[in-house]
């Protein structure tokens, strides 16, 4: 009897399916909505990588401030409660100053040369760098080049800013260029059509696919093609968990992921003709020309600013002002 038991066990232990190997997940995290430029790199990432190496990895993507802001999405990287994020490079600034850099006023000239220096060893320093913060830069996907959007009047000189109350990312940056060119900056955390509808703000820059994904042309009667910043993102993973992923897995997930970067940048670039006519269509009164020179003129002297006074943040912007040259 008990021999036929054990039999009985042995049997069924042996018919049992094996547990299938444990699939990995990774969380992702973007604070924008489906639609968006953050979205579109984290869509691309999955299908690459759920399609490239089926039952391999599974990608959860957590958007429109499902788990949180952006300053709160990079604290769960660092906690490794989520693995991997989208966000735009603003936001990076209270976590390592080096960011800074990147969003330096008039820096980039146009999309190549952008392309070049944040695909090459300079971009590459700047990704080394968030290490220290808990973070695995992964490489850069964009926001694009961001311009002035506001509710009082038309503005084509930095005359023009004056008084007027303009939102700005988490970036002390972003806070001082406004405030170099005459406005009011204020930070406040994304998203804010809210605070555009209400009044609260006057204004806010971003690039054109905000103001069509978020239908700002609804609530902003003004667009200045300032191109003030060009606005990448940093594709970044939880450095803890980055850690514990072997060679070869680390090597999937990068490659997924700047290909979907590269993937991103030339669909959003692709639609910025049809978008600005799209604006004016809905009835944005759009500056094509403003006064750029005198915008240059009233930021040249950010460069000798505070936020640039420990050395390495300083020696990377001076390399970075002479290749952008
Ligand atoms: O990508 O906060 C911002 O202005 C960002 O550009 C926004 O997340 C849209």
């Amino acid at each position: 009897m008990k021999k036929t038991l054990a039999a009985a066990v042995i049997v069924t232990l042996i018919l049992a399916p094996l547990p299938a190997a444990a699939k990995m997940t990774i969380k992702l995290g973007v604070v924008t909505k489906p639609g968006s430029a953050q979205n579109i790199v984290a869509e691309k990432f999955k299908e690459i990588v759920e399609t490239r190496d089926p039952g391999r990895i599974e990608v959860k993507i957590f958007h429109s401030k499902s788990i949180g802001n952006e300053t709160e999405i990079l604290q769960q990287l660092q906690m490794n409660t989520i693995q991997m994020a989208i966000i735009t490079g603003g936001p990076f600034d209270t976590f390592d100053p080096i960011v800074r850099v990147i969003n330096y006023p008039f820096l980039f000239k146009n999309n190549a040369q952008a392309d070049r220096i944040l695909d090459g060893p300079l971009g590459a320093e700047i990704l080394k760098s968030l290490e220290s913060s808990g973070f695995k830069g992964l490489c850069f996907s964009e926001n694009g080049f961001r311009n002035l959007t506001n509710n009082r009047r038309a503005v084509t000189a930095p005359a023009d800013m004056a008084g007027l109350k303009i939102r700005v990312m988490a970036s002390a940056m972003h806070q001082a260029i406004w405030q170099a060119l005459g406005a009011n900056p204020t930070p406040m955390p994304w998203p804010i059509y809210t605070e555009l509808e209400q009044g609260v703000i006057d204004g806010q820059e971003n690039p054109l696919w905000v103001m069509d994904v978020y239908k700002f042309y609804e609530i902003q009667k003004y667009m200045t093609l300032t191109r003030h910043v060009y606005s990448p993102h940093i594709d970044v993973a939880s450095l803890v968990w980055w850690k514990t992923l072997d060679p070869d897995t680390q090597k999937f997930i990068g490659d997924a992921i700047t290909e979907a970067a590269v993937f991103q940048r030339g669909q959003n670039r692709a639609m910025n003709a049809e978008r600005l006519a799209m604006l004016r269509e809905k009835g944005m009164k759009i500056m094509e020309n403003p006064n750029i020179d005198a915008f240059r003129k009233r930021v040249a002297g950010l460069k000798d600013m505070d936020l640039f006074s420990e050395p390495r943040v300083k020696d990377l912007l001076g390399r970075m002002l002479a290749a952008t040259r």
